[in-house]
């Protein structure tokens, strides 16, 4: 195996594209959550599709693994490198940053991988149409990271994952090639959906560099409301009667007392006077939706309640601010498990969840916020010694398996939840995902560590 030549990819991308200086590549190494540090023989940071497959091939030839990242926001560990002596590169998209002038008829937009879900919609807004993905991360998450990832986000309740919204697709394979299927027809059934496949291979078959995504229409007139609740399954009454009322759901977000506590301590405004054990973020979009969204919550008869005219931002702001202020309250780094549990079993588990916390031998601080109409809830556990982290992890996961949950519901498998995948999915299942890998990745040098232990 040859060893690390920063003068072969100079030649390709150019020097200053070449990071080896320890400072410089430093914010490449560590992940958002500052839990995941890893090594890397340089930040090689290409602009253009060539220069990816150039990259890769020169990879490929001397056996050297590649790390994609885009705006490493990434919660489960996987677009940072792992510790080791391998050589390894990190592919950042952060110089491919186009994006085309979105299509109006077509209803799609063509961007570069490192193009941020922001720019994304700023470009959408400019035809007056709207990027259904949205999320908290939207000023450096990238086209690339929410397709490697299939990032949920808060509008999946309306508009499906993001996998849904991917038209098509440029990629480079590992052997270097350019797999392009880049076409706006809602309807192509011609042989496997390989776009689709990508949606959540998180780095492991191909180095995304552009993606057609669909645009939906803008949702028009909205009104956000927060409601105070006693219990989750009253997020589902409201919900259904939003829905009755002829309102469209746009949106369904849950916070508990502790995670609103610890955002309104930070700073932000808090929206109800009382505090009640949850509280639901409910943005709809319909004709005068603030007054009909009131008169819904007065008819279901809540206890307390604000309705606002969309955006809505500070209200919004109590839902958004939760991981950032949570990484900043807890004494280590807070153990994040994102999980989605069937809906009638969410209030059960997070009422677990409360007896588990403080019985066990290491008492934590859970804060669970999330996606309720998706059943998706995302569960931090603070203040857990790091030495206990992996045994506290490992409970809360089995809880939710136990539960007919998933391990990961929106933020992938990556580094942290590997060990997971053949607990979850049966052999032949596993051994299906493998030869997949195998066929695109022969040597193992894409992303090695994450998805596949
Ligand atoms: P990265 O973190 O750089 O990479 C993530 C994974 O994708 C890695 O495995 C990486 O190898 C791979 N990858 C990146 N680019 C490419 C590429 N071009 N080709 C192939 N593989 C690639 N996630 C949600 O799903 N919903 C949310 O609501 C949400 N909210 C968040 C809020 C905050 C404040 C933060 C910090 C994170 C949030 N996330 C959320 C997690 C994160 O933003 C998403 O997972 C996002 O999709 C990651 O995009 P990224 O560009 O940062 O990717
Ligand atoms: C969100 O919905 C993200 O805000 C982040 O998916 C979740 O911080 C988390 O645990
Ligand atoms: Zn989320």
């Amino acid at each position: 195996m040859s060893r690390f030549d920063p003068a072969v990819f100079a030649a390709i991308v150019g020097e200053p594209h070449v990071v080896t200086d320890a400072d410089a590549a430093r914010r490449f190494l560590t992940d958002w959550t500052g839990r995941r540090t890893g090594r890397a023989d340089a930040v090689i940071r290409p602009r253009s599709t060539g220069e990816v497959a150039a990259v890769l091939t020169a990879c490929r030839g001397r056996g050297i693994a590649v790390v994609p990242q885009g705006g490493n926001t990434g919660l489960v560990g996987g677009s940072v490198p792992a510790d080791g002596d391998r050589p390894t590169i990190v592919l950042s998209t952060e110089r491919m940053t186009d994006v085309g002038t979105p299509d109006p008829v077509e209803m799609c937009v063509g961007v570069q991988a490192g193009a941020t879900v922001a720019a994304i919609e700023a470009a959408a807004t400019s035809v007056g149409a709207h990027f259904a993905v949205d999320l908290a991360s939207r000023d450096s998450a990238t086209a690339g990271g929410i397709v490697a990832t299939n990032a949920g986000g808060v509008h999946v309740v309306r508009h499906g994952g993001t996998r849904a919204q991917v038209l098509g697709i440029e990629a480079v394979l590992a052997d270097g090639s350019v797999l392009r299927r880049w076409n706006p027809l809602r309807k192509d059934n011609v042989g496997y959906d390989l776009p689709g496949l990508l949606a959540g291979s998180e780095g492991t078959l191909a180095v995304i560099t552009g993606v057609l995504f669909a645009l939906v229409e803008r949702p028009g007139q909205t009104a956000v409301a927060m409601v105070a609740i006693d219990s989750i399954d009253e997020v589902f009454a409201l919900v259904a009667a939003v829905r009755t009322a002829g309102l469209t759901v746009e949106a369904v977000e849950l916070m508990t007392k502790a995670g609103v506590r610890l955002v309104v301590e930070s700073g932000s405004r808090p929206a109800l006077a009382g505090e009640s054990a949850f509280q639901v973020l409910l943005e709809v979009s319909g004709a005068e939706p603030a007054q009909r969204l009131a008169d819904v919550l007065d008819t279901v008869g809540v206890a307390d309640a604000v309705v606002e005219d969309g955006p809505a931002r500070a209200l919004w702001e109590l839902r958004e601010k939760h991981t950032e202020v949570i990484a900043r309250a807890s004494a280590t780094v807070p153990v994040k498990l994102d999980v989605a549990i069937p809906r009638r079993g969410m209030g059960g588990f997070v009422a677990e969840l409360d007896v588990w916390a403080p019985s066990e031998p290491y008492p934590c601080r859970p804060i669970v916020f999330g996606h309720a109409a998706d059943g998706n809830l995302h569960v931090n556990l603070l203040d857990i010694p790091d030495e206990e982290q992996s045994a506290a992890a490992e409970l809360m996961l089995a809880k939710v398996v136990e539960r007919g949950g998933s391990v990961s519901a929106e933020h992938g498998v990556g580094r942290d939840k590997a060990a997971w995948l053949e607990r979850v999915r049966d052999s032949a299942d596993v051994a299906a995902m493998r030869a997949i890998k195998h066929a695109w990745d022969p040597e193992g040098l894409l992303n090695p560590g994450v998805l596949f232990v």
